[in-house]
């Protein structure tokens, strides 16, 4: 039985979810826009608090399909547009430099895209752990600390064989 504990992860652990408005911080400004998945699915995570990295992909609906967005590698699968499967780096808690009251989990797509995807579906496949949330003594600390993450997620999903079996394992929507 997978993603049942939180002592000993199995991974990948696999989380779906609705894309929804965040704390409206402008992460995106810090050069890191973060997906924040619903609080329904984030309260129900068996995870321990910490960053994550791993991939995801994103699902949207005919009816959120904007006619002026140009979906770039999307695929046509029914009546959705499945987009490739990306790396990802996520934080799950609290933010310990905002003091936030409630857990949050943010999905950072290593992707640019020039549009948002709010209300849209976002699968995510947590491969690895990275590091436990830190407070920071200055904002620049934080961003570079995400920053590394974002090198060390490069790093620990480069290997295409290797992660071979969670990409293709039938969780993620088939697009190739
Ligand atoms: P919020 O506080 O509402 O989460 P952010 O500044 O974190 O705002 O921006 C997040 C939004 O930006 C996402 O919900 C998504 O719609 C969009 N976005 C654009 N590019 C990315 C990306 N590479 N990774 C995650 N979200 C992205
Ligand atoms: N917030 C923290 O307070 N401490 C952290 O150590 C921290 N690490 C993060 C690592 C990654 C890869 C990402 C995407 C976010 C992280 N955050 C962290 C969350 C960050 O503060 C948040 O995305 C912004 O405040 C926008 O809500
Ligand atoms: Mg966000």
């Amino acid at each position: 039985m997978p993603n049942i504990s939180s002592n000993k992860v199995n991974y990948p652990f696999y989380i779906c979810g609705k894309v929804v408005k965040g704390y409206g911080r402008g992460s995106k400004q810090l050069g890191c826009p973060t997906a924040n998945i619903e609080s329904d699915v984030v309260d129900s995570i068996e995870l321990s608090n910490g960053i994550y990295y791993g991939f995801a992909q994103l699902q949207i609906r005919e009816s959120e399909i904007k006619p002026d967005i140009d979906y770039v590698n999307f695929t046509q699968f029914k009546n959705v547009k499945v987009s490739p499967i990306y790396m990802m780096c996520c934080s799950l808690g609290t933010n310990p430099y905002f003091n936030n009251k409630t857990k949050s989990l943010e999905v950072h797509i290593l992707n640019q895209f020039d549009y948002d995807f709010y209300d849209c579906f976002l699968r995510v496949a947590i491969c690895g752990f990275i590091r436990c949330e830190k407070n920071f003594n200055s904002l620049q600390e934080l961003i570079d600390a995400i920053h590394s993450d974002i090198e060390l997620t490069k790093q620990q999903l480069q290997d295409k064989d290797k992660w071979r079996s969670v990409v293709e394992n039938g969780f993620f929507v088939r697009t190739y």
